[in-house]
């Protein structure tokens, strides 16, 4: 585990321990990095943006990107290893979804910078010879990337791959907890033939540490963010001073509506999946699904035995993280009713001293109960029932969060009707998690600010600059 800084490697630091979520056990160390060497991240970045870098295209920008992804995938089986290493999240996931969308984000903003263009506007003259105005897009500078532990690779190059793509240097910290593919990014950015101080990786933890002193520094012109919105909040302080921009992802508590004209089997499998995929950790997730009356009890049923039958499921990524869960399940079962799981697995190997939560079903609980209201990002979902299209949209908007919610219908209409009045950034309609990297990604309230994907980011990390030439 290292540090890559200015183009070169770094292992400096004082130690902290990386935990395999699997077992419990200690598995290696990362060098947490000191404040002096963030100041030489920020530094390099600084330096970077006056040399060579100013000076490619965007033809070459985008070329180079294509190497990044051309690098991932010729070391694609060691990235998998890694991020299973890390989060303990099944193969299957890895393979399919973390580390082919790591190469996608460089593909995609590769792509659609090669293809991007500008508008431009002629201005009438009382000469009538006119004006030209055109947009010229100028990188933001130094920009700090600071990345939670559920998807680390995917979540990372989703935002330095359209960073780069811009012309901007990075700095980047991954988080704590899962730091193995951030490494092996920066050997891959380490041969892809970039000029040194273009990209930097600094380990360590967030509050009074590497990703506070990060993303507070002075040097630092725009903050990207990914992580819990109470981390958002404390960021958006530290940016505040010097009016730096910031495009934050953060919490979700997102919903589920079952109308009683859905395929019912396809919600069940569907439900199963946005609830249950990498064990609920993973933002999009289903935490709340309101159900119509009539297909209420089938539905619960249906889904209720599917999470029991669930296998391959993987652990929470901490021991930390696993008991705010069962404490969340704890006061669910005096409150409420279990329909499914609510406990800890038990192996009879050394999966027994990991951090592992069953597959759980709830149901019963009010509204205000913190299991419904609050983020768990575990293996948890609560069902309740609704009785007309206006009761669902009023139970599924209510809370704080914003981010992505599913709709279960066979109505054509009705479809078009809920999907966009539901109060998020995201909408699905009989699928889940289906997502095309040009569209808009991000939530409303306290799920975030800003949007990724496609030419949201591009612009996010761009300033356009108009120049008007009279002719
Ligand atoms: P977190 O906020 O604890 O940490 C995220 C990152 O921020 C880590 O790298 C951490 O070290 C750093 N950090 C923590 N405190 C900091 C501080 N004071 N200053 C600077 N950096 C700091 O989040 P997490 O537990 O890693 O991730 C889970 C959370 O992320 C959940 O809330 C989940 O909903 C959210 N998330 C949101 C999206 C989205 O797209 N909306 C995607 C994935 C995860
Ligand atoms: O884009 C994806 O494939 C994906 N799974 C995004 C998830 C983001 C939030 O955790």
């Amino acid at each position: 585990m290292r540090h890559y800084v200015g183009g070169g490697f770094d292992a400096s630091g004082v130690p902290f321990p990386l935990v395999d979520p699997v077992t419990g056990r200690t598995v290696g160390e990362v060098p947490a990095a000191s404040r002096e060497l963030v100041d030489r991240a920020v530094g390099a970045a600084r330096e970077a943006l006056r040399g060579p870098w100013a000076g490619w295209s965007p033809a070459e920008r985008s070329r180079a990107l294509h190497r990044i992804a051309d690098g991932i995938e010729g070391r694609f089986e060691e990235f998998v290893a890694a991020e299973c290493a890390d989060t303990g999240k099944p193969r299957a996931l890895a393979s399919t979804v973390d580390i082919p969308r790591a190469v996608a984000n460089f593909r995609a903003y590769a792509d659609l910078l090669a293809g991007r263009g500008e508008r431009s506007w002629h201005t009438e003259t009382p000469d009538g010879r006119g004006a030209l105005n055109y947009t010229v897009r100028k990188p933001l500078g130094v920009v700090a990337v600071v990345s939670p532990w559920n998807l680390p690779l995917l979540l990372l190059t989703w935002k330095v791959a359209p960073a780069l793509a811009m012309g901007n240097t990075v700095v980047a910290k991954p988080s704590e907890l899962t730091p193995s593919t951030a490494c092996l990014l920066a050997e891959v950015i380490a041969g892809a033939e970039l000029p040194a101080g273009v990209f930097q990786l600094v380990h360590g933890h967030g509050a009074d540490a590497a990703g506070q002193w990060l993303t507070e520094h002075p040097g630092v012109d725009a903050v990207a963010f990914t992580g819990e919105s109470r981390t958002g909040s404390a960021i958006m302080r530290a940016a505040a001073d010097r009016l730096a921009p910031v495009s934050f992802e953060l919490g979700g508590k997102n919903a589920g509506l079952v109308f009683a004209d859905a395929d019912l089997e396809r919600a069940v499998e569907g439900t199963l999946r946005s609830a249950f995929t990498h064990s609920g950790q993973v933002c999009l997730c289903t935490e709340r699904v309101y159900v119509e009356r009539p297909v209420f009890e089938e539905f619960a049923g249906a889904l209720a035995a599917g999470a029991k039958d669930l296998a391959g499921y993987g652990p929470m990524i901490s021991a930390a993280h696993r008991d705010k869960v069962l404490g969340h399940l704890a006061r669910a079962a005096a409150d409420g009713e279990v329909l499914a799981g609510g406990g800890v697995p038990s192996f009879g190997d050394a999966r027994d001293g990991g951090f592992w939560v069953e597959p759980t079903v709830l149901a019963g609980l009010p509204e205000d109960h913190p299991a419904v209201r609050e983020e768990i990002f575990g293996p948890v979902v609560h069902l309740a029932p609704f009785d007309t299209e206006e009761e669902a949209l009023a139970l599924a908007n209510a809370g704080p969060y914003g981010l992505a919610a599913t709709v279960w219908t066979g109505d054509l209409s009705r479809a078009h009707r809920v999907a966009p009045a539901l109060d998020v950034g995201i909408a699905w309609v009989n699928t889940w998690n289906l997502r095309d990297l040009r569209t808009p990604f991000g939530g409303v309230k306290a799920s975030g600010i800003g949007r990724e994907g496609g030419d949201h980011s591009l612009d996010f990390f761009s300033e356009p600059m108009n120049v008007c030439v009279k002719l």
